[in-house]
């Protein structure tokens, strides 16, 4: 017999290693151990979420008349990592042959793959660019950007594509359509919702006896852990938020955590949605004019582009990528992050909601947390960490080129042409944050400045050598050398005194 594995965010019914096998004859395992939920500490209901939907996926492969040993965290004789049950399985099982699809990380892949197991690799299909072709792509391009790949993925799927080859709408791009602000008074839809069922509800138990250590609320656990919940969220979605979603989709506003965003990541990255049918509804929700051609665009672009090409970045480059750290940064990251105590506002409130939710949306991760890290000179491994333990759709994947490389410009302009640094004048712009922050967003020098503008500023002078060059940030060199001398004086030392917070503990 055959023994197939399938990971915790591998619960497709579609997935390659699951078509190779046959009920009949092969068994599958599935397996909850400590070494998974613990390398970083990963948020409470992010446990909870892979625990409960593993759980349900292997209650529906049982059904449709698979042999499935699932191994519950408790359970006698559990090694505490895959490695150690494949290889106890396939002992116990005399499996000739172990069938598994791609990891999603490095790191448990070569742990695998230096087991001594018979292993069978199969391509993760759940991707639409599958790595040899993304390196295919990237062979003998001296810029990877993401653009370019984002227009011949178009091509390939077909997706929002004339019949004479030319984008929908005449361009490929409304990204300049997508940056409004939140007009007064307009709120996201209601959320929805889902009940926990006596499975999850065994998991939170679990996850409450086992991992009270781990930073992040337990309490109101609402993701969906099935395959029809999580396409309840989707429809929800397409009923209610994707006609806004790419005007305000970088919007933030106080105590809407998701505004018009799908929530539907950390589902589609365990595998409970399919990234092929979210792109078709997206397109016929357009071509039967229920949505404009700046959300379908904006949403499709999210999936096939940025999601696809991080990915293949990541695998192109690792394991040397996760070692890089292009400015040198070595300040440990605040305590702060763990906790939500800060006075700066729109922290408060990314962060607060993040321990809250496991969420926040892309500008409140690249723009708010993480452009703090990046002006603050947090080493990039320590930001990287946090994004993975915290967020629930986060896996190394995904995680690390988005933060290492988006955020932090730690691969030195290799993802990103231009670190995404800026002003609390941008926070302010985006959101109605500063009206309700102890800080003065106006302000600069003074005490009660708002950090993120001498940071912004510190930033660009202490890395002058490393970023002046960059012909996109030279607008903003000129407008720190149209300073007086006397002014960047004071903004240095605004800036070196933040940081010398910083460095004492101390919570801005
Ligand atoms: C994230 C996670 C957690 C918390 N626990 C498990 C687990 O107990 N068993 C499992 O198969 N997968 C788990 N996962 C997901 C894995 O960490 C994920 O498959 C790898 O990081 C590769 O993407």
């Amino acid at each position: 017999m055959r023994l197939g594995l399938i990971l915790g965010d591998q619960l497709s019914f579609e997935l390659a290693s699951l078509g190779a096998l046959d009920p009949a004859r092969d068994a599958l395992l599935m397996a909850e151990v400590m070494g998974e939920a613990r390398y970083v500490p990963h948020h409470p209901q992010k446990i909870v979420l892979i625990f409960s939907a593993m759980r349900h996926f292997a209650q529906a492969l049982r059904e449709r008349g698979w042999q499935v040993h699932y191994v519950a965290l408790n359970a006698d004789g559990n090694s505490g990592s895959i490695a150690g049950e494949l290889q106890r399985w396939q002992q116990a099982l005399g499996a000739a042959e172990i069938h598994l699809t791609e990891c999603g990380e490095w790191r448990l892949e070569q742990a695998l793959r230096d087991a001594g197991l018979p292993l069978v690799w199969h391509r993760d299909n759940r991707f639409l660019c599958s790595r040899e072709a993304f390196a295919r792509w990237a062979q003998g391009r001296t810029q990877l950007r993401m653009e370019h790949f984002y227009r011949g993925m178009r091509k390939r799927c077909g997706l929002l594509m004339e019949p004479d080859g030319q984008p929908a709408g005449g361009a490929w791009n409304f990204d300049g359509d997508n940056r409004k602000a939140l007009p007064r008074g307009l709120h996201g839809p209601f959320a929805a919702q889902f009940e926990q069922d006596a499975i999850t509800q065994a998991v939170v138990t679990l996850v409450r006896q086992r991992f009270s250590d781990h930073y992040g609320a337990l309490d109101g656990f609402d993701y969906p852990v099935t395959h029809g919940e999580a396409q309840q969220l989707w429809q929800h979605f397409l009923d209610f938020s994707l006609a806004a979603f790419g005007d305000y989709q970088d919007a933030m506003a106080e105590d809407e955590p998701y505004l018009f965003h799908a929530r539907i990541s950390a589902a589609l990255n365990i595998g409970l949605l399919d990234v092929r049918r979210l792109c078709e509804d997206v397109e016929t929700a357009w071509r039967e004019g229920r949505v404009p051609l700046n959300a379908a665009e904006g949403f499709i672009r999210q999936l096939i582009g940025w999601r696809e090409y991080v990915r293949g970045i990541y695998w192109l480059r690792m394991p040397e990528y996760a070692g890089l750290n292009h400015l040198g940064n070595d300040r440990p990251l605040p305590a702060f992050y763990w906790t939500g105590r800060t006075r700066m506002r729109c922290m408060e409130q990314a962060i607060g909601q993040t321990l809250q939710l496991g969420y926040a949306h892309h500008i409140q991760r690249l723009m708010v947390t993480g452009n703090f890290a990046l002006l603050a000179g947090i080493v990039p491994a320590a930001i990287c960490e946090w994004y993975l333990a915290m967020y629930m759709d986060a896996f190394d994947w995904v995680e690390l080129p988005n933060t290492l490389g988006m955020v932090m410009h730690a691969d030195g302009g290799y993802l990103g042409s231009k670190p995404y640094c800026a002003s609390g004048r941008y926070i302010q712009r985006m959101s109605d944050h500063c009206k309700a922050c102890s800080y003065k967003v106006e302000q600069v020098i003074e005490e009660d400045g708002c950090p993120f503008n001498a940071l912004y500023w510190h930033f660009l002078m202490r890395h002058r050598p490393q970023l002046s060059a960059n012909p996109r940030l030279a607008l903003i060199y000129r407008s720190l050398d149209g300073m007086t001398a006397s002014r960047r004086d004071a903004v240095w030392q605004r800036g070196q005194s933040l940081l010398a917070r910083l460095d004492a503990a101390e919570a801005l």
